[in-house]
């Protein structure tokens, strides 16, 4: 398969052939930002790294951007991720469901996401990633430590009142490609 066909596979799988716009991947260090973005450009986990974690990622295929940024941390890297919000046409928020000690963090780092006024009516992909681990938080348990019982919109198709935001969680496995491909065309239908 030539390069072009794998990468218009890839984003049809997604919901996102043809479509344009900017998605932003968010979520504490070690949760699989880069390793969903090499999901997209290569297919494959391999997460050439040889200097260091950069802090962010981008990616072009066709008319999608999509953006990584590590949250948690400085003030300074805040700064650079929220000044790149307003151009945003969705978020995905991916969180470690294996990494409990720190649900509290990233907890945070969310709730200051919602009620950021920049990204108030974004649509909200949020990410639930490592399933295969058996360490894993289930889906219950993920809601209740991040508030998201009565916050989320739905998972079934369906047009929202104007001015609603689309907010949801999936869990997935970027490692055994599980989950986010229905996840993506969940968001795909909110921008
Ligand atoms: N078990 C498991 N490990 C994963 C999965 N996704 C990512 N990882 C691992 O988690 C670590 C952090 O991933 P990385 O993509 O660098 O996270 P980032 O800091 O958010 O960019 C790496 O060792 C990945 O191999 C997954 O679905 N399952
Ligand atoms: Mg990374």
């Amino acid at each position: 398969m030539f390069l072009w066909d794998w990468l218009a596979a890839a984003l049809s799988y997604l919901g996102l052939y043809h479509k344009k716009g900017k998605l932003v991947f968010l979520g504490l260090d070690n949760a699989g930002k880069t390793s969903l973005l090499n999901r997209l450009k290569f297919g494959t986990m391999a997460t050439p790294r040889p200097t260091g974690q950069p802090h962010c990622e981008e990616l072009n295929i066709a008319d999608m951007t999509f953006r990584t940024h590590d949250l948690g941390g400085h003030k300074q890297a805040r700064r650079v991720w929220r000044e790149y919000l307003p151009a945003v046409d969705a978020i995905v928020f991916i969180i470690d469901v294996t990494d409990s000690h720190r649900f509290q963090e990233a907890h945070k780092e969310l709730q200051g996401l919602l009620k950021d006024e920049l990204t108030s009516a974004t649509p909200l992909l949020i990410l639930g990633n490592k399933i295969d681990d058996p360490r894993a938080a289930g889906e219950f348990q993920l809601r209740t430590a991040f508030g998201l019982h009565g916050l989320t919109t739905g998972k079934e198709p369906r047009t929202l009142p104007s001015g609603q935001r689309a907010v949801e969680l999936f869990m997935c496995s970027v490692k055994e490609k599980q989950g986010y491909g229905e996840a993506f065309r969940w968001l795909a239908q909110h921008f």
